[in-house]
């Protein structure tokens, strides 16, 4: 995806000789705020945000530029442990995408501290060999600067550091320092991308994100999770518009009839949503059709787990 609407940060492109550039995977619980700060680092949505748990399902590449270094940020869907097959999936990616890089991000929801998830995330942080930084967000649910400073020193306690940040994803407080940390912190070496990409996933794919994010904001409680939603056309049309029909699959007939609503009433509000945020980033008229079908066994069917990105999870 090169510029959805807006540039990237950076400017010109510097010479090669002074090129640095290299990947950071996020890492972190789930709801910590991940997908929230890489858009905030990147300056654009490139991964959709929501209130409940385990919104990121794939590792979603955001790209930013901060003087002579590109940033290749992975954000990864949160660690937790996993119960359902696509469960499974999500935290194998997730640590995949740790594997990769050339540093990871802890991120830690410095209201919630220290507790069963984040320790398990550092118990298996002890043995790897990437340089760690860690992220305290939140900072702005939490009035005690004294909690901050225990956390921060709990955390160190149980893996080496490279350093702490303290910030608000959410605000963006403290996010620039954070950036330019990082910056400094990129390898000598070629950009990846031009410079004013911001992500590498494909617009039918944060598309069909777009949609699930309006989805997970709207219904509650097991639909979010039965639910996975494709683009199954994308026309660009004479007139300039769009026209992009998407699939969202449920389990079951009652799912189905959750997510149209009395009337097609819910279907409706959650395509206008959709519809919406998507004008904003093709910049042109977006005509989006959104269909419902009930696929029982998408959950342990490989293609639907290829259309998201992930690998099948073993059987
Ligand atoms: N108060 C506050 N809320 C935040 C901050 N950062 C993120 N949030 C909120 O935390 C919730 C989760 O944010 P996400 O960015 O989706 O979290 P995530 O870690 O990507 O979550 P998963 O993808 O589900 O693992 C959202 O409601 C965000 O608005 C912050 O700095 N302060
Ligand atoms: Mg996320």
């Amino acid at each position: 995806m090169s510029k959805p609407g807006k540039q990237g940060s950076g400017g010109a492109t510097p010479p090669p000789e002074r090129q640095h550039c290299g990947f950071i995977a996020v890492i972190g619980a789930t709801n910590a705020g991940k997908s929230t700060l890489v858009n905030a680092l990147v300056g654009a949505k490139v991964s959709i945000v929501s209130h409940k748990v385990q919104t990121t399902r794939v590792p979603v590449r955001g790209i930013a530029t901060e003087g002579d270094s590109q940033l290749v940020f992975i954000d990864t869907p949160g660690l937790f442990t996993p119960r359902r097959r696509l469960d499974q999936a999500m935290v194998d990616a997730a640590w995949g995408g740790a594997r990769d890089a050339d540093l990871v991000v802890l991120i830690v929801d410095a209201a919630k501290g220290l507790d069963e998830d984040v320790a398990r995330i550092l118990e298996r942080l002890k043995g790897a060999r990437t340089p760690l930084l860690a992220v305290l967000n939140k900072v702005d649910r939490v009035a005690a600067k004294e909690k901050l400073l225990a956390l921060a020193g709990e955390i160190e306690r149980h893996v080496p550091l490279q350093g702490v940040f303290m910030i608000s994803a959410l605000s963006g407080d403290g996010v620039a320092d954070l950036k330019r940390a990082l910056a400094e912190r990129m390898p000598p070496g070629p950009w990846h991308y031009p410079a004013d990409d911001l992500s590498d996933a494909p617009l039918r794919i944060l598309a069909a994100e777009i949609t699930r994010e309006k989805i997970f904001n709207r219904l509650h409680e097991e639909l979010p999770y039965a639910i996975t939603v494709e683009t199954a056309s994308w026309e660009e049309r004479k007139d300039g518009s769009v026209r992009i029909e998407q699939t969202i699959y449920v389990t079951r007939d009652g799912q189905k009839a959750i997510v149209l609503g009395k009337g097609g009433q819910t279907i409706k509000q959650i395509s206008t949503e959709a519809r919406h945020e998507l004008c904003g980033i093709l910049e042109r008229p977006v005509h989006l059709f959104l269909f419902v079908k009930v696929r029982s066994g998408w959950q342990d069917d490989p293609e639907r787990y290829r259309e998201m990105g992930l690998e099948p999870p073993k059987k």
